[in-house]
C-alpha cells in the first residue's frame, strides 16, 4: 500500500496497483485564449496554469504504472446525445453544436474539443468522450476501471465544481476512494474551487480526499 501523507481530511492510502489516475476535460475550449469557455468571458489564465502540474502528475501515474484516463466533454456531430435540457442552457448565442471561435462547440472532432496538446494522451491511453458532467454517465467508464480491478482513483482536470466534482461524486457511489490533486484543478470561479475541495473532504471524506500534486508524486515514487 502506498500513503499520501498531505492528503485531507487525513492520509489517504490507496494500492497503486489497483488506482488509475483520471484527467477531466483538458480541453482547448475550456483552458486556451481564444477558446469557448474564453468567449463566454471567462478568464482562462488560472486553468492554463494548472497545465504544468498536471502534466507532472501524469508523468508521475505513467512512472508507476498506473493507467492514465483522459475525458473530453463533447458530442456526436448530429446532438443524437446532447439532450435540449442540456443546449438550452448557457449564452443563447453560443449553444453546443453552435459555430464557435474553435470549430463547433463542444462537438467531437473539432479543434476546440481536443485536449492541449502539452496533456496529449500516449498511445495507447483511454481517451473517453462523455456526453454528461460525470465521466461514468453514458460511458464505458465503469466498465474499464471494473475489468482493470481498479479501487482507487486519483482525479485531475476542469472545471474543479462541474466535471470533476460530478465525476467524483459518481465514483464515489459505485464504491471508489477517491483523490482530488489540489493544484492539478481548477475552475473559472476561484471560490468554487475552494467551495468544492472543502465538500470533498467535509465530514470525514464524505466523497473523497485532496492532496497537492507533490504529495501524490511523492507516495507514487515510493
Ligand atoms: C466541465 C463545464 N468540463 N464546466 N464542463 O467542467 O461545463
Amino acid at each position: 500500500m502506498a500513503e499520501i501523507a498531505t492528503a485531507l481530511p487525513f492520509a489517504f492510502r490507496f494500492d497503486p496497483a489497483r488506482s488509475a489516475l483520471i484527467v477531466i476535460d483538458m480541453q482547448r475550449d475550456f483552458i486556451e485564449p481564444g477558446g469557448f469557455g474564453a468567449a463566454l468571458g471567462n478568464d482562462v489564465t488560472p486553468l492554463q496554469a494548472i497545465i504544468p502540474a498536471t502534466a507532472r502528475l501524469i508523468a508521475a501515474a505513467r512512472g508507476a504504472g498506473l493507467p492514465v484516463i483522459h475525458t473530453r466533454e463533447c458530442h456526436r456531430p448530429d446532438l443524437s446525445d446532447c439532450p435540449p435540457a442540456k443546449r438550452d442552457r448557457g449564452n443563447p448565442a453560443l449553444r453546443i453544436g453552435d459555430p464557435g471561435p474553435m470549430g463547433r462547440i463542444l462537438i467531437a472532432g473539432e479543434p476546440g474539443a481536443e485536449i492541449v496538446p502539452e496533456l496529449a494522451p500516449a498511445p495507447g491511453e483511454l481517451v473517453i468522450d462523455k456526453p454528461g458532467k460525470g465521466a461514468f454517465h453514458a460511458t464505458g467508464l465503469g466498465d474499464h476501471l471494473a475489468s482493470l480491478g481498479i479501487e482507487a482513483l486519483i482525479f485531475a482536470g476542469v472545471t474543479t465544481e462541474v466535471c470533476v466534482q460530478t465525476t467524483m461524486r459518481e465514483a464515489n457511489d459505485r464504491g471508489y476512494d477517491g483523490l482530488l490533486a489540489e493544484d492539478a484543478t481548477e475552475s473559472y470561479f476561484p471560490e468554487f474551487k475552494a467551495a468544492t475541495l472543502a465538500m470533498i473532504r467535509a465530514q470525514g471524506a464524505i466523497v473523497g480526499w485532496t492532496a497537492p500534486v507533490a504529495g501524490i508524486e511523492a507516495a507514487l515514487d515510493g
